[in-house]
């Protein structure tokens, strides 16, 4: 479906972003690339692996900050460029932040970093080692060079992710607080901040229940303003008998009051069953951390990681996702 003049999505026209109309034998609301994976794990000289990475629209084609593995087994972010998209240039070293505090400046390891643009600023979150996992925060205005501020929260934190405007007054966040392992738990919680620095305000926002999403779950690309409320892409995870299963769901909160869900999918939207979403350094995960979108026809293109190897492309249509959302919601 092609919207017209009644848009639901409340944000830019972004007519080149990536795109692949649905095939005709799909019956699910998402769809995969044909091009998948999009980006190998090899795209550079010193990956082991790139995924889990996130990417904005800048200066009419597009940027991204990717995780990277290196040869090692570091957990590193690295800058990117694309004219459309699907073909990135990913510079072969890491990202050196700037950062005029010595107390927190030390860089032991980044990962799933989600970008948001906010106030004229490209916003980077990450997953941060200080004495732990927590949420590090960055900005950048060209790609080029990257300002590190504090980190949001105390450790143990994972899945910081910024809403693209300041809510009520304040920058908002969802994050899934955690512990230092693989964290066989986690809910996704509401946080907000006067000035990017102190956060609080902390409200819960959904749990993780059953099924595909009924060990942990965690917010995704940045939340997509719509007219009928934030749609928030997120990760679910299931136990199985082999391990973590990541599938992927949706969301619709509360345009004001953003820690009220009013719609949630019961079922999964996508989960791990290509092979290069089965088989890969860490098997059985799809994870998005991305979503460009196109207010005049109501695209979204997602970007998840797979098998935590390489980054693959989705997509689906704002008015098919909400009504789906709504249609098949466990709230
Ligand atoms: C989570 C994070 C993700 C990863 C997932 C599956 O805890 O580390 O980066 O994709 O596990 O390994």
């Amino acid at each position: 479906m092609e919207k017209g003049s009644d848009q639901t999505i409340i944000g830019d026209n972004l007519p080149n972003i990536p795109w692949e109309n649905k095939p005709k034998d799909c019956f699910d609301v998402v769809w995969r690339s044909e091009r998948n994976p999009i980006i190998p794990r090899d795209l550079i000289p010193s990956s082991n692996s790139i995924f889990n990475s996130a990417v904005v629209p800048f200066n009419g084609e597009f940027a991204g900050v990717f995780r990277c593995d290196d040869k090692y087994r570091n957990m590193r972010l690295h800058k990117g460029k694309s004219k459309d998209g699907l073909n990135w240039d990913i510079d072969d070293e890491p990202i050196s932040f700037i950062c005029d505090n010595s107390d927190i400046a030390t860089f032991v390891y980044g990962y799933d970093p989600r970008v948001c643009w906010i106030e004229e600023r490209f916003y980077v979150t990450w997953c941060n080692w200080y004495h732990g996992p927590t949420i590090g925060v960055a900005y950048t205005h060209d790609f080029k060079e990257f300002y590190q501020l504090e980190n949001t929260f105390l450790p143990y934190n994972r899945n910081g992710v910024l809403f693209p405007r300041k809510i009520n007054g304040k920058y908002a966040m969802v994050s899934r607080p955690s512990d230092r392992g693989h964290t066989p738990w986690g809910d996704i919680f509401y946080s907000e901040s006067p000035d990017m620095i102190h956060w609080g305000h902390h409200r819960h926002v959904m749990s993780a229940n059953f099924g595909w999403q009924s060990t942990k779950i965690g917010a995704g690309p940045i939340p997509i303003e719509t007219t009928k409320g934030w749609l928030m892409i997120y990760h679910g995870v299931l136990t199985s008998c082999n391990g973590f299963v990541y599938s992927m769901g949706a969301a619709i909160l509360d345009l004001k009051r953003p820690w009220e869900v009013k719609y949630r999918t019961g079922p999964y939207i996508l989960s791990p069953q290509k092979l290069y979403e089965c088989v890969g350094d860490v098997p059985n995960v799809v994870f998005p951390c991305a979503a460009l979108t196109d207010a005049t026809t109501g695209r979204i293109a997602i970007y998840y990681g797979a098998a935590d190897t390489v980054i693959c492309l989705a997509y689906t249509q704002v008015d098919d996702l909400i009504e789906f959302t709504q249609t098949n919601t466990i709230i």
